[in-house]
């Protein structure tokens, strides 16, 4: 089968200008610390390819509210080429951040390896579809699938750093799992496009299961299709993750977590995943390591470890607070 065939790939992508809280940078040798290498090869063939050398020195700071775009574009300039070249030798490429503004990179290098667009399963707290300019923050890890997205091509602003930056997904190739923080914007965003989008709520109504189908029926009917994973640590329950910089109550189980992982392994198609936002300095040595056994976790689930069946919320408890997107 396709696990056979292919290595799995890590990168580490110490990138941390995409937001404003320091340590996320650190967040691929965190992972190491933890033995991700070790870990994963219970499972599949990893090869280690070390960390991609970020920018760090370029003259940068705000660009009207947008803070910091000359060293993020340029770093996702390098990004890209990496998991363009790694997609050559390995799947799944698996990109261990850093802040979320990776993804820019991450899905340009799958996209421009296959020449065209792969599924997208972006699971998030966030949507992270903000267009830079009416970010309320200004940080561009809310910003990526805006960069992404052919449907804003017309009214996309130019961005010093971003020159290299083509649009390369539809909205038709995105969807969404975990969502309970969104904008206004990216709302208004998700809603026109018609992105397929499922909040915690859609998750304690429907189930993981269920979920997960309608995802990949709606951008994959055919079950054809290479697929890009972008998981945000902070889309589980802050009480599994709480390393990392923007994290909302009422999140997801690692055991749903890790069925959407193993599924998509279980597709022979999982091309890509992103892995991001551990940030170590956020929270005690208990606290991080309970963060990096999360995410370990759920990438041994891309990586051939099996997830139990099909994981119910019904009688769990469900942690008070904003679940939906609308
Ligand atoms: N939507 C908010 C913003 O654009 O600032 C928060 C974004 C947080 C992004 C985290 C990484 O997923
Ligand atoms: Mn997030
Ligand atoms: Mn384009
Ligand atoms: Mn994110």
């Amino acid at each position: 089968t396709f696990t056979r065939l292919y290595s799995a790939c890590l990168i580490g992508v110490p990138s941390s200008k995409g937001q404003r809280r320091s340590g996320v940078e650190h967040g691929p040798e965190i992972l190491r610390k933890h033995g991700i290498v070790k870990k994963l090869r219970k499972f599949n063939n990893v090869v280690d390819s070390g960390n991609i050398r970020v920018v760090e020195d370029i003259a940068d700071d705000f660009e009207g509210n947008v803070k910091n775009p000359r060293t993020v574009g340029a770093n996702n300039e390098r990004i890209r080429d990496a998991v363009k070249e790694s997609l050559k030798k390995y799947r799944p490429v698996i990109s261990l951040g850093g802040d979320h503004s990776m993804a820019i990179g991450t899905i340009s290098g799958s996209a421009t390896f296959l020449g065209k667009a792969p599924v997208v399963i972006w699971v998030d707290a966030h949507a992270d579809i903000n267009p830079p300019e009416l970010s309320p923050s200004g940080n561009l890890h809310g910003t990526p699938l805006s960069f992404l997205l052919k449907e804003l091509d017309s009214s996309r602003i130019a961005l010093p750093g971003f020159e290299w930056c083509d649009s390369q997904i539809a909205a038709k190739d995105i969807a969404f799992i975990g969502l309970r923080d969104v904008d206004p914007t990216e709302l208004d965003i998700i809603k026109n496009h018609g992105i397929k989008a499922f909040d915690m709520n859609d998750i304690d109504r429907l189930g993981i299961s269920r979920v997960l189908s309608e995802c990949l029926d709606s951008t994959d009917p055919n079950g054809t299709r290479d697929i890009h994973l972008s998981f945000d640590v902070d889309a589980l329950d802050p009480s599994l993750t709480p390393a990392t910089g923007t994290p909302v109550r009422g999140g997801l189980f690692k055991e749903e977590g890790e069925f959407i992982c193993s599924e998509l392994a279980r597709t022979g198609r999982l091309l890509a995943v992103d892995m991001v936002e551990v940030n170590p300095l956020l929270s005690d040595a208990d606290g991080t390591t309970r963060t990096c056994e999360a995410a370990i976790s759920l990438l041994q689930h891309c990586v051939g470890k099996r997830a139990s069946p099909p994981f119910e919320r019904e009688d769990k408890y469900v942690p008070e607070g904003s679940r939906t997107l609308n």
